[in-house]
């Protein structure tokens, strides 16, 4: 999966991934497992499809989906997530 999105990013830049895809991929870049994506985690991420400003587009993004204000996005929380990545970072949810 992760290797033909990545192909996908190269040629495109608006990618297409279902929710459930969607968070497949928030979960590689989970590198201290705990479960919970951290601002660090989550812009590492949108660096990764190239999208510009991601150290401040982690914070919007954060601020977006934390709903309880831990300043980690969980699993109850990253359905709002991917709702930030359609409208903020050009990735296409489909279902
Ligand atoms: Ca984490
Ligand atoms: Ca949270």
């Amino acid at each position: 999966m992760a290797i033909k999105y990545y192909a996908t990013t190269a040629k495109n830049r608006s990618v297409d991934m279902t929710v459930e895809e969607f968070k497949e991929w928030l979960r590689l870049f989970d590198v201290d497992n705990d479960g919970r994506i951290s601002r660090e985690e989550l812009r590492r991420a949108i660096s990764s499809i190239n999208v510009r400003f991601s150290g401040w587009k982690s914070g919007r993004g954060i601020r977006y989906a934390d709903g309880d204000g831990d300043g980690y996005i969980d699993a109850d929380e990253v359905d709002k997530l991917a709702e930030f990545a359609r409208t903020s970072l050009g990735i296409r949810i489909v279902s």
